[in-house]
């Protein structure tokens, strides 16, 4: 037995073992103490800064140790049961555990519904639907970038096609309603009366509301067209039951895991599967006619698009989704939400304005134009103070790159135990941080580069960031300990 002490993994090491190769068995510490020092920064800054990027999260520590085990080291191409390399008899069991999880956390049969857990992430995902249910050019449309939507659901600019999905698909995007804030469905249905896309792409990645499916479906039937929809930010808040489910209305539905759902970094592709209701049949299809996506999306994944899956991944999901299934995570689920509103309200109270208002889900966007400041000063103020989060493109800015508005979420401090009522300490140094803006570009000037000179040793955010990480350390940090931290 070989000990700690020695920079060693405990645990059962043979002389065998150890003789292979030098760092086999030593502790990250002992063998690279430059990446250690540099994650146990970054612990450090996760757990005394105020996060509130909508998209991120902290996860747990068996999802962690899942994540970092010997299922790195596997190849599986294929699907269980049918792979290209031998030896996957646990990794077989793992995937087809951490699909029967995903159909049981959607609360969604096997009989009507199939899920893929190979996806590294939520934009291969996104491609992989594409590359299966499209021919190259067929048209999507899809929320417009400065609208809220996701770079993967189509977006270009005047004279440039940014994502691969408008390089190789032809796209044509759907806005908010300059007034409300909201989706202007009328206009989607009449856009899309003429445009006739082969796919509609419901979904968002800055969009503070619920969504009407039923009227995305409606919508989709009118003008033949395929209904994705994208959950990634809400897929949490959809297990749950805080938000409404799109399983109802969608053919598709793909997501990340690792947002509101706080499981690590991967995708997943839900696909009907089994007979077509008789109001989802297409020209020429009787009755009895069965969905034929199953066989398109997995040839999609993989080998069309993706390699061997990530294994150490889809086993940390199976973890993270048995949680999902449990009552504390509804209740976390239920907070999330309840977080939001309340930071909302608190923003609001102090004369602030918000996209629409208020929230249903996990986000806000906070409109800063009346204020006077861009996003991009708020972010940059906000992260000399600790608090984490980005500048976002509000309705009625044209483009993304100098956005009025900054987003802020609530998934992933509410995972390190928040309540409604911290949230009004939080809008205090939101607002704090908002007033030195104010104050140093009125002694700068609005270029950007001034203004983030001024910040520069100015002594309000110095005192606002030690007051931040005072009251950020006060709570507990999910996943690891921070030992190393707490000595600095
Ligand atoms: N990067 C994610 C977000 O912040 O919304 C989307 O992929």
């Amino acid at each position: 037995m070989v000990g700690q002490q020695n920079g060693h993994a405990s645990g059962f090491v043979t002389p065998a073992m150890t003789a292979v190769f030098p760092e086999a068995h030593t502790r990250l510490a002992v063998a690279d103490p430059e990446v250690f020092a540099l994650i146990e920064d970054e612990k450090a800054r996760q757990w005394k800064g105020i996060e509130l990027i909508a998209s991120e999260n902290f996860t747990s520590l068996p999802v962690m140790e899942a994540l970092g085990s010997c299922l790195t080291n596997k190849y599986s191409e294929g699907q269980p049961g049918a792979r290209y390399y031998g030896g996957n008899e646990n990794i077989d069991k793992i995937e087809l555990l951490c699909k029967k999880r995903a159909l049981e956390a959607f609360h969604v049969s096997p009989e009507e519904w199939g899920v893929n857990v190979q996806p590294y992430s939520g934009s291969p995902a996104n491609f992989a639907v594409y590359t299966a249910l499209l021919n190259p050019h067929d048209r999507i449309m899809g929320l417009d970038l400065p609208s809220g939507g996701h770079l993967t659901h189509g977006y270009y600019t005047q004279g440039k096609k940014i994502s691969a999905t408008s390089i190789f698909f032809e796209s044509l995007p759907y806005k908010l309603n300059p007034q409300t804030g909201l989706v202007d469905m009328d206009k989607l249905e009449e856009k899309a009366m003429e445009y006739r896309p082969k796919m509609i792409i419901c979904g968002a990645s800055a969009y503070p509301r619920d969504w009407d499916y039923a009227r995305f479906r409606e919508i989709a039937d009118k003008v033949g067209a395929l209904l994705m929809v994208d959950m990634a930010h809400i897929s949490g808040l959809v297990a749950a039951g805080t938000l409404t489910t799109p399983f109802k209305y969608a053919d598709i539905v793909t997501t990340t895991t690792h947002k509101s759902l706080r499981g690590p970094r991967a995708g997943m592709i839900f696909f009907r599967r089994g007979v077509k209701p008789v109001d989802r049949l297409l020209k020429g299809e009787t009755e009895g006619a069965a969905y034929d996506f199953e066989d398109k999306i997995n040839f999609a994944v993989f080998p069309s698009l993706q390699g061997g899956p990530h294994n150490h991944q889809i086993g940390a999901l199976a973890v993270a989704l048995k949680y999902v299934a449990t009552p504390e995570f509804r209740q976390y689920s239920e907070q999330v939400v309840h977080n939001c509103r309340s930071l909302a309200d608190a923003l609001m109270k102090k004369g602030y304005k918000l996209v629409t208002d208020g929230t249903d889900n996990h986000l806000i966007l906070w409109d800063l134009r009346p204020e006077g400041v861009t996003g991009s000063k708020m972010e940059k103020a906000c992260d000399l103070c600790h608090i984490t989060l980005n500048k976002n493109a509000v309705v009625g800015d044209l483009s993304a790159m100098n956005p009025g508005g900054v987003r802020i979420g609530t998934p992933a401090m509410t995972s390190r135990g928040l309540t409604e009522g911290d949230w009004t300490e939080v809008a205090e140094f939101l607002h704090e941080v908002l007033e030195v803006c104010k104050q140093v570009q009125g002694t700068t000037g609005k270029a950007l580069k001034d203004f983030i000179k001024g910040l520069e040793g100015n002594p309000a955010i110095a005192d606002i960031r030690s007051r931040v990480e005072a009251w950020a350390s006060r709570f507990p940090m999910p996943g690891f300990t921070v030992p190393a931290a707490e000595a600095k």
